[in-house]
Order: structure tokens, then C-alpha cells, then sequence
């Protein structure tokens, strides 16, 4: 069950700072310490991302905030899953006063250079939202030797129809994963 702890709440303009650790990130605010942890798996020739959110109030215990899972199922050609550089952020963007945390993803079992599944998750406390999609993949070029694209497309959950600054925040993190995954 959900306490009150899930609730991230900090001083307006003092978004807490997200610093790297060994297994993921921390930060700290009005509800305590909190930790993110990234655990990527791989046998078999299958794969598995479980990133988890606790958070500790000053004595007392971890409590999950949330826990999203994924998997590449077992894969016989090149098999991604790994999160977008750079894409684990802290925000506030309906300034209500609750810091979401979000980060992006790449999955995909293939043998050419087709785009890969995209998924970018934003979280405010246990509240879920995501974008998914594909990356953008350079595929060749025309006769004038324009670059050609492939992907880049997203669908957005129906819990963005409420949440209409959180949708802009996360298109704005789909398009900045884009490029981080188009770039060497
Ligand atoms: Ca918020």
C-alpha cells in the first residue's frame, strides 16, 4: 500500500539534485533520502530492466514508491536494452510542488538497422505515465544524398490527457532521447 511517503514534496524552486551511486541515483528532500536502482539482467540470451524508487523518512524504513520491469524475450540477433544516456531526470513540470522522476529506454531483438522500441517513463510518486514509441535511425540517403530517417514516432498514455504539463515535459525528454540515440 500507498503511505504518505510516496508523496516527494520540496521547497518551490529547490528541485532536489539526483546524484549518481553505484547501482543508480539518490536524492534528498522534504520526505527524506530517496534511491533510484537500476538493475539490468541478461541470460539466456534474454534480458531484464527492473529501475526501482524508494524512499526513506529519517528513521525509518525503505518504502517502494514504484517499480517498472521490462524484458527483451530471448533474442537470436542483436538483443538492446539499455537506458538513454543522460535520461534520468528530476522535474517538476506542473509545478505542483511533486517531483517526477523519469527516464527513457531502448528494447529490441533484431538483425538490421530498423528502429528499436522507444519508452520513456515519467513518474510523479507511484503516478505513471509514458510515451512509446521508436527511435530514429539513420537509414540511408537520396539521390540528392539527403540523410533518410526511419522512426522517432510516439504514442502517449491516456493518463497524459489530464496531465497536460507532463505530456509537454515528456516530449520534450522523447525528443532530447531521440537525438542522444542518434548521436555516436
Ligand atoms: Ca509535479
Amino acid at each position: 500500500m500507498l503511505s504518505s511517503l510516496t508523496a516527494i514534496t520540496f521547497l518551490a524552486g529547490a528541485l532536489p539534485v539526483l546524484q549518481p551511486t553505484a547501482t543508480g541515483f539518490r536524492f534528498e528532500d522534504g520526505a527524506g533520502e530517496h534511491r533510484l536502482t537500476i538493475v539490468r539482467t541478461a541470460k539466456h540470451r534474454a534480458a531484464n530492466l527492473q529501475v526501482t524508487h524508494e524512499v526513506k523518512a529519517p528513521k525509518g524504513t525503505w518504502t517502494r514508491v514504484f517499480q517498472a520491469n521490462d524484458f527483451v524475450p530471448t533474442c537470436e540477433f542483436d538483443l538492446t536494452l539499455e537506458l538513454v544516456k543522460d535520461s534520468v531526470q528530476l522535474s517538476d513540470a506542473d509545478g505542483d510542488g511533486e517531483v517526477e522522476l523519469s527516464f527513457a529506454y531502448v528494447l529490441g531483438c533484431r538483425s538490421d538497422v530498423s528502429p528499436l522500441t522507444l519508452k520513456l517513463l515519467l513518474y510523479e510518486g507511484a503516478t505513471k505515465y509514458a510515451l512509446r514509441g521508436t527511435n530514429r535511425v539513420l537509414v540511408g540517403q537520396d539521390e540528392q544524398g539527403k540523410p533518410q530517417f526511419e522512426g522517432g514516432d510516439h504514442q502517449a498514455d491516456p493518463a497524459f490527457k489530464a496531465a497536460a504539463p507532463l505530456l509537454a515535459y515528456a516530449e520534450t525528454r522523447w525528443k532530447l532521447a531521440l537525438e542522444a540515440l542518434l548521436s555516436p
